[in-house]
């Protein structure tokens, strides 16, 4: 009886913790950002995955022009990025201008 409360209070425990913080993926394949538009929660992490066989660089800019460069991204290599504060973002490749992702996070 014990054990079973304990599970469902765990349960519920990682349940909440997943609906606060989801971690989505997206690709740069072919020079692009897949999907390029995501709406996340506040505290969701967006995992960058490089598909292509050349570096690629991820800048961070909200709606004041603020600036994250996390610098460049080698093929094959994973780059995790928080979002902690609400608001319009655009995540730029700096090496191929072409490359857009916009972050709405409510
Ligand atoms: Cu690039």
């Amino acid at each position: 009886m014990r054990a079973t409360r304990l599970f469902a209070s765990l349960v519920s425990l990682a349940l909440t913790q997943a609906a606060y913080a989801a971690e989505v993926t997206i690709d740069q394949n072919h020079m692009k950002f897949v999907p390029d538009k995501v709406v996340l929660h506040v505290g969701d992490v967006l995992v960058f995955q490089n598909s292509d066989p050349m570096n690629h660089n991820i800048q961070v800019v909200n709606d004041d022009s603020d600036t994250v460069d996390i610098g460049l991204q080698h093929p094959g290599q994973i780059v995790k990025q928080a979002f902690t504060k609400a608001g319009d973002y655009e995540v730029r490749c700096t090496v191929h201008p072409s490359m857009l992702l916009s972050v709405s996070v409510k």
